[in-house]
């Protein structure tokens, strides 16, 4: 599925955020350490080798709601933006500090000119945030940047699985 929207488009699909290699950017849903983990960050820094955390170290901890930026080493993209979403029912504002992670990684992915950008779905797995809830703070969120990007073109979200995939898609069909 694909929406349009000042230019930009948005585009869900079903996949493994390591695996997007037509991306200039892929998100991580990040520990505050920026170190391997489960879920996305297990296959994000298995996929880029030992060499994205020695980087990313120098950089850690970071707090929720924030991202910061590197090199994607071994995966099949030019950067990895590392977002700390908030674990759902402890750090609060819950929907600001997620809104912030896609808006700090928008800024990021702008300034460095890139056109591409691939998120998973920040906070709803380990996190425990709601997928519909998530999924509404990250689509408002960006749909609020969007007339601002100049170098982003293309949005992606890569949905792990069919029922994420389809919240998703309902939650961007109602929000526009
Ligand atoms: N590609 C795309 N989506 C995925 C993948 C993948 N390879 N693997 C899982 N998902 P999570 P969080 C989905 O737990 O909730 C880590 O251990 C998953 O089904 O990766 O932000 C870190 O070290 C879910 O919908 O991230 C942190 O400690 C979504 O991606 C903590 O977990 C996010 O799940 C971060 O937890």
């Amino acid at each position: 599925m694909k929406k349009i929207i000042s230019g930009v488009s948005i585009e869900l699909r079903q996949g493994d955020i390591s695996k997007q290699a037509d991306c200039a950017a892929v998100v991580n849903a990040a520990n505050a350490q920026l170190e391997t983990g489960g879920g996305v960050a297990g296959a994000i820094h298995r996929a880029a080798g030992p060499e994205l955390a020695q980087e990313a170290r120098a950089m850690a901890p970071i707090k929720p709601g924030e991202a910061v930026i590197t090199g994607a080493h071994n995966l099949p993209n030019l950067y990895v933006i590392h977002c700390l979403g908030p674990v759902y029912g402890q750090d609060k504002p819950e929907d600001k500090l997620l809104g912030n992670c896609y808006s700090k990684a928008l800024d990021l992915a702008e300034e460095k000119q890139i056109s591409s950008i691939a998120f998973p779905a920040i906070s709803t797995g380990i996190f425990g945030y709601p997928a519909e809830a998530a999924a509404k703070v990250a689509f408002t969120k960006i749909i609020e940047k969007i007339s601002t990007l100049k170098t982003l073109k293309n949005v992606i979200f890569v949905l792990y699985n069919q029922q994420d995939l389809d919240i998703h898609k309902r939650v961007l069909e109602q929000i526009m």
